[in-house]
């Protein structure tokens, strides 16, 4: 849908935000970004990665052919035809050789709806292997197991993000969205400007936590001792709003006794945030009427990433703060499809609509979309690492999908060792990234701006990314890669039917296998997302005219499994999703922008409480490894840096790696300002320059994690994992730090 102006209304490539952005052609024959102010989620506004990601679009740099292993061992230019052959006969011989479960399968949360639904059902039905997981493992899955614990649902944030401005009190938990998602900054200080209160807890004093009216700073990895600690002094200072606790949840004797096991001594003693600064978060917390905690990867990405998540939640279930107007408990989702991403059949146990690969209901309902019979669906995977870790055992050949783990993994030269050790690995991707140079086949593929496709941000809105620009010639969209695979899989039996390749019609399909389920899109088509810009899940299609939703035909039975996301949301429109068009018997569902209003997501419509207790680290320093190493982002650079590494505006605000470290960390290191640093851990060292700042705590290191080689600190991170949710504990790891050269050695400077 080209503006008068030409320019076309989409999406940015990167992250969760997915900021309004129009394109459009350049007389010099490339594209140009303008400002799209109809998107209300940034109103125009860019970071620097949005700015410049038109410069991904040319082709240099990029990949723009098929290349191929031949025998020296060298990747060279193949053809389509000689590429996607090579790629099917490989998988299906390991297939034949070790079974269907010897063949794995890496998604990521960057790939639309449509790509990720094609891909589980790619995995499950072309090649009958149960062992499919992707890199959205690595990023929000605590916060989604524990938000399925609580509200029966995962849904990053169960409101829009413009009611961040009109609470009271936002308690943002190791999330710096001033260097992750700016352009959201104006909610925060929209809070602010309305006189509500931020409290920030974060190991750095980042620029986010600059801004906030408390900063906590605990020790990496005790974020659930600290949480604990403040539900201990809301219940011993009667802050305990008894009414909605008995009328709106379950299970709050256990999680007030674990609780009360943490006292503020103790939790002081833990996470050094001294006890008074604790009364105070909460003394703001429990002032106004309203408040939030919103979680990103600092407690997430912990081997207690979920309990830790669960205890933020029992906060706000104490205090009363969620499923009420402009209360609640969200995370901060990162990838630009991270939370569709996680809906629609990519992740190692679920099926499309956030189904259960496990409830027989649910395989019945996805198997009839899909027209196979509901036995030969495999039953749930591994989880990421763990698919990583059975490389070149269990797992022989692997098709990588819009993932760069060389870089992104935990202990990443173990992963990388795992992928040198596989038979056989493809990889799709647009760019020839660390993992896909180690490939014995790669596939070129176009990106957002060059193909349409549907995305769900981190609201859950689902939006649609418009084709703006043609793809450079040579390349091919991952849907006609797995058209492609399956027919040849097929052997002439026309499995590629199953596999089409025009996105509307992969929508229309995912709509279908979705429909009664916990994220229920059969609502919602491109042309509503083209009228009305975004639509909020669940969004049942077949409505009343009070606006609830029929049941589905092909919807489990009752009975089956307890109450489905279907069932639940036949009761969210009239109460949550605002006006639910003409009456009539049919109405058009509007979509849900506020989930939990009037019940929760669980069978009996109370949110649980989880009785969790705070556990140490997975690996407490020691005098060999005595300093705690944590890991993040930066601005300027995306993930692994596949993409913005190629641009050089970025690089130049971000040109590499680097150690934060506090001064008196330096001092007794003997380390100044841009000193060469090593970091070593039990799995691996890493170097890069010394920063030096106040703004972290003596005890804590920080490095960023986008840049390969001997700055990569996933070659010294931790790959213990959560029980619940398979995340690594890339947030928290013990470490040596040691001065490998000084700056005038290096001879950098400045
Ligand atoms: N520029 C940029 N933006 C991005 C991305 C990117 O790579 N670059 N990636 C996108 C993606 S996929 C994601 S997941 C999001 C991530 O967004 P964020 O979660 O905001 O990013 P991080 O820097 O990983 O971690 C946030 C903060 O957690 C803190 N932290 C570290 N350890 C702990 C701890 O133990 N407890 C607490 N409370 N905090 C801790 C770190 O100091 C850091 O400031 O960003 C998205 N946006
Ligand atoms: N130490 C440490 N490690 C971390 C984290 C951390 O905080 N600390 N964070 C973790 C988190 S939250 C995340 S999300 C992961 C992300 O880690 P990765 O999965 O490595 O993320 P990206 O760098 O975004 O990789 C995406 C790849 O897909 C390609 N691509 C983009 N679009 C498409 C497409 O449409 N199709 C295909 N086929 N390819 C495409 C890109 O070019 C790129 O190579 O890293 C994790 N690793
Ligand atoms: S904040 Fe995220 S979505 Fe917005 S422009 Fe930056 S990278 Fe793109
Ligand atoms: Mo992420």
């Amino acid at each position: 849908m080209p503006t008068t102006t030409g320019a076309t209304p989409t999406h940015c490539p990167y992250c969760a935000l997915q900021c309004g952005m129009n394109l459009s052609p350049t007389p010099d024959g490339s594209v140009g970004v303008s400002e799209r102010v109809d998107f209300p989620v940034n109103r125009g506004a860019l970071c620097g990665k949005g700015a410049t990601a038109p410069a991904l679009l040319a082709p240099a740099g990029r990949l723009t052919g098929p290349l191929a292993r031949d025998d020296a061992g060298a990747l060279v230019p193949a053809t389509w035809e000689e590429a996607l052959d090579r790629v099917a006969a490989r998988l299906a011989r390991t297939r034949a050789d070790h079974g269907p479960d010897a063949v794995g399968v890496f998604g990521g949360g960057g790939l639309t709806n449509e790509k990720a639904y094609a891909l589980g059902k790619f995995a499950r039905v072309a090649l009958g292997s149960s062992q499919i997981d992707y890199n959205g493992r690595f990023c929000m899955s605590s916060a989604a197991a524990a938000g399925v614990r609580a509200f029966g649902l995962d849904r990053g944030l169960p409101f829009p993000l413009e009611d961040v401005s009109g609470t009271g009190c936002v308690v943002l938990v190791g999330a710096n969205p001033a260097e992750t998602m700016p352009p959201a900054l104006r909610y925060f200080d929209g809070l602010r400007e309305n006189g509500g209160t931020l409290i920030v807890v974060d190991p750095r004093r980042t620029r986010t936590a600059r801004r906030a009216d408390l900063h906590l700073a605990p020790r990496p990895g005790t974020d659930l001792a600290l949480a604990l600690g403040m539900l201990h002094l809301v219940v011993a200072e009667g802050r305990v709003d008894e009414e909605y606790v008995r009328r709106r949840t379950s299970g709050w004797e256990e999680a007030r006794a674990a609780a009360m096991a943490h006292w503020p001594e103790y939790v002081e003693r833990v996470t050094g945030v001294p006890a008074p600064r604790l009364r105070e978060a909460v003394r703001l917390f429990c002032a106004p009427p309203a408040a939030m905690v919103l979680t990103a990867r600092g407690p997430e990405q912990q081997a207690k990433g979920t309990d830790t998540v669960s205890a933020w939640i029992n906060l706000c279930l104490a205090t009363g703060r969620a499923g009420r107007p402009l209360s609640g408990y969200g995370c901060l989702t990162g990838q630009g499809n991270g939370q569709g991403g996680r809906e629609h059949g990519q992740k190692a146990d679920q099926l499309p609509g956030y189904r259960s690969l496990t409830d027989p209901g649910d395989r019945r309902h996805v198997a009839a979309v899909w027209g196979v019979d509901p036995r030969s669906l495999p039953g749930p995977g591994r989880s990421a690492y763990e698919l990583l870790d059975a490389l070149g055992t269990d797992v022989r050949s692997l098709l990588v999908m819009g993932s760069n783990p060389v870089v992104s993994a935990p202990r990443a030269a173990h992963v990388e060792e795992r992928l040198r050790s596989v038979d056989f690995l493809a990889v799709c991707d647009v760019v020839l990234s660390e993992t896909a140079a180690m490939a014995d086949v790669v596939l070129p593929v176009t990106q957002w701006a060059e193909e349409t496709g549907t995305t769900t941000s981190l609201e859950g809105r689902v939006l649609l990314r418009r084709r703006a620009v043609a793809p450079p010639p040579g390349v091919r969209g991952d849907l006609e890669v797995l058209h492609g695979l399956a027919a040849r899989l097929g052997g002439g039996r026309g499995l590629e039917e199953k596999f089409p390749t025009d996105p509307e019609e992969v929508f229309e399909e995912l709509r279908r296998a979705s429909a009664g389920g916990p994220a229920d899109y059969s609502g919602i088509s491109y042309r509503r997302l083209a009228e009305e810009g975004g639509v909020f899940w669940p969004c049942p299609a077949d409505v009343d005219g009070e606006g609830r939703a029929r049941p589905a035909e092909g919807e489990r039975a009752a009975g089956e499994g307890g109450a489905t996301g279907g069932e639940w949301a036949r009761g969210v429109a009239a109460t949550t999703g605002g006006p639910p068009g003409k009456g009539g018997p049919r109405a058009t569902h509007p979509g849900t922008p506020r989930l939990f209003l009037e019940r929760f997501a669980t069978d009996d419509g109370r949110a649980r409480f989880a009785p969790v207790s705070h556990r140490p680290i997975a690996e407490e320093p020691d005098d060999t490894y005595p300093v705690l190493l944590t890991t993040g982002r930066v601005v300027s650079q995306y993930q692994s840096g596949a993409q913005t590494r190629r641009i050089d505006a970025l690089n130049a605000a971000a040109p590499g790696p680097f150690v934060e470290v506090h001064p008196r960390l330096a001092e007794r290191l003997g380390a100044a300002e841009g000193d060469s640093l090593t970091v070593v851990s039990r799995r691996g060292r890493v170097v890069a320059p010394a920063r030096v700042t106040p703004g972290i705590r003596p005890d804590t290191v920080f490095m960023p994690f986008h840049w390969p080689g001997e700055g990569r600190v996933n070659t010294v991170t931790n790959p213990a994992l959560d029980p619940t949710s398979g995340m690594p504990e890339f947030k928290v790891c013990a470490v040596r730090v040691e001065v490998t050269e000084r700056r005038e050695a290096t001879g950098r400077n400045g």
